[in-house]
C-alpha cells in the first residue's frame, strides 16, 4: 500500500527526539540519574552551558566524548593548523582549491543584489530600497562521529565567506574523524578558517549560541550533525538564527527505460552508505526493478561500506513501480527528498513535472556525488520531507535584508492624507501627529 510505505519512510527518516530508546534509557540514567528523552537531554545540556559556560562545556565533553580538554586544547592552535597543512598531500590540497573555487563561483553568482524602487509623486520623490548585509559572526557544525567530512566544511564555510561573513567559528567533535583529523585541519588552513573548537553535540551548539570561555557567541549556527546537534539547534533558535534541521541523507531516483541499472544502483547506495541514509527508486519501466535489485546485490558485495549501506537500504530503501511519469512525479513531491536524480530519456521534461526536492540531478552523467563534493551548490539540504517548504543552504542565507525608505518634503505632503486616514481609523493619534507636525500643523 503506497500510503503506508510513504508514512513509514517519512517516519523512519525524520529525526525523532521525543522517545527514549532502549540504549538511551541506560545511558541517561547513568549520566543524569533518570531516563530522559533526547529533547530533555538537550534542554539540560544547553541550560547548563548557558549558566556555567566553559566548565559545563568541558565537563560534558569529558562525559560524552571521553576527552578531558582544557582551554588550551579546546581551540585548535596556529601550529596545529600549520603542521596539518604541511603534512597534507599536495594532490589533496589541489583538489580542495579546485572545489573551493567552484563553490565560491556559484555562491557568489547567486548573491542577492540590492533592489531600488523610485516612485514619482508629482514634484515629490520616494526612494525605496531592499539592502542586504551579511551576518557578522557564524558558527559552523562539522560532523566527526562516523566519518571525516572536510566536504561539509567547504559546503558551509565557503557560502558564508562568499556572502561576506567576517567571522566563521567551527565546532567539531574531539575525535580522529573530527577535531584531530589532519585532512580537516589542512582544509581549514587552505580556505582561511582559523577558529576551530574541539567540541560537538548539544554542548558545542550551546557554546556557540550563548558563548563559553574563549568561544564568543555567534549570530547564526549552520551545518549538519547527529540528533543531539539537530535538537540543540532547535533549542537555541531565537537566541541565534539557524539553517534547516538536517536529518539523514536521502535520494529518489526517477528512471525510465533509458536508465542504466548499474548507474541507478550506484546512486541509491551512495546516499545509503552515509548510514543511516536512504535510496528510493521510482520507475514506470517494470523490468528495471529486478535489474536494479540485481545491480544493488552485485555492488553491495564489493563496496567497503557495503554492509552499512545494505542495512540502510533494508531499513529505509524502496524500489517502487508506478503506472507512469505523472504518478512518479506525485511520489516525488510527497516524499520531498533531499536529492532527486532524474535518470530518464528527457530529464528536462521530467523536471518540469516535479516541485519538491532539495537538489536535483539531471541525466545519466550527473551522479549525486558531484553535488556532494564539487559542483558548487551546498550539500547541506532539507531532509525528511521538509523540501516541501525548506531550502538548501546557500550564500543568501547569510545575508540579512533591511528595507530602506526615504521621502522628500513634497513626497511627504503627497502621501500624508493616506497616513492620516489610516491613523484615524486605528486611533493612533501620535502616528498622525508625526506627519502633521512636519506639514506645519499642530
Ligand atoms: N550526501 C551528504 C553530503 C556528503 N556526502 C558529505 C559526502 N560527504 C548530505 O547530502
Ligand atoms: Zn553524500
Amino acid at each position: 500500500d503506497a500510503d503506508e510505505l510513504f508514512a513509514q519512510l517519512r517516519e523512519k527518516l525524520s529525526p525523532r527526539g521525543n522517545m527514549v530508546s532502549e540504549a538511551g534509557r541506560a545511558r541517561t540514567i547513568a549520566l543524569f540519574g533518570e531516563p530522559l528523552t533526547p529533547q530533555e537531554v538537550v534542554a539540560r545540556i544547553c541550560g547548563e552551558v548557558e549558566r556555567d559556560g566553559l566548565s559545563a562545556v568541558l565537563d560534558y565533553t569529558e562525559k560524552l566524548d571521553g576527552k578531558r580538554l582544557g582551554e588550551a586544547t579546546l581551540r585548535v592552535t596556529t601550529e596545529e593548523f600549520a603542521t596539518a597543512h604541511k603534512a597534507a598531500d599536495e594532490g589533496f590540497l589541489d583538489v580542495i582549491r579546485q572545489i573551493r573555487d567552484n563553490i565560491h563561483e556559484f555562491q557568489t553568482a547567486i548573491l542577492n543584489q540590492e533592489v531600488r524602487v523610485t516612485r514619482d509623486l508629482g514634484p515629490g520623490q520616494v526612494d525605496l530600497r531592499q539592502r542586504y548585509v551579511p551576518v557578522k559572526r557564524v558558527g559552523v557544525c562539522v560532523p566527526g562521529g562516523a566519518a571525516a567530512y572536510p566536504s561539509t566544511l567547504l559546503m558551509t564555510a565557503i557560502p558564508a565567506m562568499a556572502a561576506g561573513v567576517e567571522e566563521v567559528a567551527v565546532i567539531v567533535p574531539p575525535t580522529d574523524f573530527g577535531g584531530y583529523n589532519t585532512d580537516l585541519l589542512a582544509t581549514c588552513q587552505e580556505i582561511g578558517v582559523s577558529e576551530v573548537y574541539r567540541v560537538g553535540g548539544a554542548q558545542g551548539v550551546a557554546a556557540l549560541a550563548y558563548g563559553a570561555g574563549p568561544i564568543k557567541p555567534v549570530d547564526m549556527i549552520v551545518g549538519p550533525g547527529n540528533l543531539f546537534v539537530a535538537l540543540a539547534k532547535r533549542h537555541v533558535y531565537g537566541t541565534v538564527g539557524i539553517d534547516s534541521i538536517a536529518g539523514p541523507s536521502e535520494v529518489i531516483v526517477l528512471a525510465d527505460d533509458a536508465a542504466n541499472a548499474d548507474y541507478v544502483a550506484s546512486d541509491l547506495i551512495s546516499q545509503a552508505e552515509h548510514s543511516p541514509g536512504s535510496g528510493v527508486l521510482v520507475t514506470w519501466h517494470k523490468p528495471l526493478i529486478d535489474e536494479v535489485y540485481a545491480a544493488l546485490e552485485r555492488q553491495l558485495a564489493r563496496l567497503s561500506r557495503g554492509d552499512l549501506a545494505r542495512q540502510s537500504l533494508e531499513a529505509y530503501g524502496a524500489l517502487i513501480c508506478v503506472a507512469d511519469e505523472n504518478e512518479a512525479a506525485e511520489w516525488t513531491d510527497r516524499l520531498a527528498t533531499e536529492h532527486l536524480h532524474i535518470s530518464t530519456a528527457d530529464p528536462e521534461a521530467m523536471l518540469a513535472k516535479v516541485q519538491n526536492a532539495g537538489a536535483i540531478f539531471l541525466g545519466h552523467h550527473t551522479p549525486v556525488a558531484l553535488g556532494d563534493y564539487v559542483a558548487g551548490p551546498s550539500h547541506v539540504l532539507p531532509t525528511g520531507g521538509t523540501a516541501r517548504f525548506a531550502n538548501g543552504l546557500c550564500s543568501n542565507d547569510f545575508l540579512k535584508r533591511s528595507s530602506v525608505i526615504s521621502y522628500d518634503a513634497d513626497a511627504l505632503k503627497a502621501d500624508a492624507p493616506l497616513v492620516q486616514a489610516m491613523a484615524d481609523k486605528e486611533g493612533l493619534s501620535a502616528h498622525r501627529a508625526s506627519v502633521d507636525i512636519r506639514l506645519g500643523g499642530k
